[in-house]
């Protein structure tokens, strides 16, 4: 009697558990899923020590440029409407850098020679010159602390 009462919870944990590890292996593979139309696809390329942004759409390049002293960016800033999916292709010109939007959770890592790509969800209710900070997080040198940059709400 209490060897098959073993038998049962030792399945009913093992069903359990194989059930939370399928369900997670699924969720994880369609989190990093990408939108087959976004609204806007922009190249992201990190340097010492500013972002560049490639809007392919329309064939123009931005160097995006910190100013600290005024919190400001020069050269341009990372474009989008409310409620837009942007489709980032991240990478770097040098060092491994860290592209982060912490407002929108967005955090992934620009490697040199290789491409990370992750959507972004603008939200809806975004009102138009909302500023969203944008923040390298992997220390890539000098002038690290100032490599930021905007996602500009137009
Ligand atoms: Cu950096």
């Amino acid at each position: 009697m209490v060897e098959r009462l073993e038998i049962a919870w030792t399945l009913a944990v093992v069903g359990l558990i194989a059930g939370v590890a399928v369900y997670s292996t699924i969720l994880l593979y369609h989190i990093d899923a990408l939108t087959p139309d976004p609204n806007e696809y922009v190249d992201v390329t990190g340097h010492q020590w500013y972002w560049e942004f490639y809007y392919p759409a329309n064939n123009t390049y931005v160097n995006s440029t910190y100013n600290a002293a005024n919190n400001t960016v020069s050269g341009g800033a990372l474009w989008a409407e409310p409620g837009w999916v942007v489709q980032l292709n991240i990478t770097s010109a040098d060092v491994v850098h860290s592209f982060n939007i912490p407002q929108l959770g967005i955090r992934l890592d620009a490697i040199p020679g290789r491409i990370n790509s992750i959507d972004v969800n603008i939200p809806s209710s975004a009102t138009i010159g909302t500023m969203y900070l944008i923040q390298c997080t992997e220390f890539c040198g000098t002038y690290h602390g100032t490599m930021r940059s905007f996602l500009e709400i137009v």
